[in-house]
């Protein structure tokens, strides 16, 4: 056992081992692998966390297949290109920003605890789609799932009402996020999470408190201003969530066939000529000889390297 790991690993270890549920069980195993540092001294532990995850998932599944459950627990498989999940206390609007934001219906109300369950919608964002999963209010007690969805979406929407305090609500969440090792950041790694904060209702509440709540704030997160009633700053909070997920879309180009850019594969931002063409098919890996690429930037259709770096819009011919 690494003698460096941080305090909050055992804590968490030590829920898991009394965890009864193997979902919840999952749970802080996924926690723990991302509590530890990655070096070398932990990568014995790394690996054994991620083989105690993979059998507690095939435990799981097969739970499911004999028809045993234990409990509700909710899970929201990922769609598109990629997944929002929201943060927020009881009537924050989390439900009207997805309505806002998507095709989805949820039920919008004048009294907390509507949400109760995750509900997802996908928002079309020009030629992509990204889902947005809304959740049931944050409180300490919260069921370990709502944790479980959190970890997993690719980043977080924490949802603020301007008509309340909105510093002290912003404390709350974080503080209970942070009690369960989830800590909202710009970047993505370990127990980070990418995060935007989102004060909704801003047709309405103190301004200037908003103000000086969306600088201070601003320092270490992206803050939006929106208001799902009057429309503002919806278009903004759009395009935030999509260079939030730091995804670029490629498209290809048949040899001889003229250039049109539909149907976009979706990667990570800084992939590579041969990474988009490994997504696409693997045999490219041996086969490809060479692309071409037409870009925003000053690319006609010239000839590429395997290690080139794509950028969104990007389109590409491969040569076999
Ligand atoms: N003034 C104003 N009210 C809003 C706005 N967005 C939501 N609301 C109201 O806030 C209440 C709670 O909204 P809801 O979406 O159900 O919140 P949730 O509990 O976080 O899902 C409802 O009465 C909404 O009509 C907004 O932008 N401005
Ligand atoms: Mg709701």
């Amino acid at each position: 056992m690494p003698a460096n790991l941080p305090p909050q690993y055992f804590d968490v270890e030590k829920k898991y081992r009394e965890a009864r549920d193997l979902r919840e069980k999952l749970v802080y195993l996924q926690e723990m692998l991302a509590i530890i540092p990655k070096h070398k001294g932990t990568e014995k532990l790394q690996a054994d966390l991620k083989t105690r995850i993979s059998k507690t998932k095939d435990l799981i599944s097969k739970q499911k297949k004999s028809g045993g459950t234990g409990g509700a627990w909710y899970q929201v498989e990922k769609q598109g290109a990629g997944q929002i999940v929201m943060v927020g206390l009881p009537n924050s609007g989390r439900s009207s920003l997805l309505n806002t934001l998507t095709n989805a219906h949820a039920e919008v109300a004048l009294y907390p605890f509507t949400t109760n369950l995750p509900q997802v919608g996908m928002m079309e964002y020009e030629d992509i789609k990204i889902q947005i999963v809304d959740t049931p209010p944050l409180y300490e007690e919260s069921p370990p799932w709502l944790f479980g969805l959190y970890r997993n979406g690719d980043a977080l929407l924490i949802v603020l009402d301007a008509q309340s305090d909105v510093s002290k609500d912003y404390d709350t969440l974080m503080d209970a996020m942070n009690a369960r090792n989830i800590f909202a950041e710009d970047v993505d790694s370990g127990n980070k999470k990418r995060a935007i904060v989102v004060l909704n209702k801003s047709d309405s509440g103190d301004q200037d408190a908003l103000k000086s709540f969306a600088a201070k704030c601003g320092e270490d997160l992206q803050v939006v201003t929106v208001s799902t009633e009057s429309g503002e700053g919806i278009d903004g909070l759009r395009n935030l969530i999509f260079t939030t997920l730091r995804i670029i879309r490629v498209y290809t180009k048949k040899i001889g066939h003229p250039l049109e850019k539909r149907d976009p594969v979706v990667l990570k931002i800084g992939s590579t000529v041969i990474e988009a063409a490994e997504h696409i098919h693997k045999d490219f890996r041996k086969n490809l000889k060479f692309a071409r690429l037409w870009s925003d930037s000053n690319y006609q259709g010239q000839r590429v390297e395997k290690s080139h770096v794509l950028t969104d819009g990007d389109v590409l011919e491969f040569h076999a």
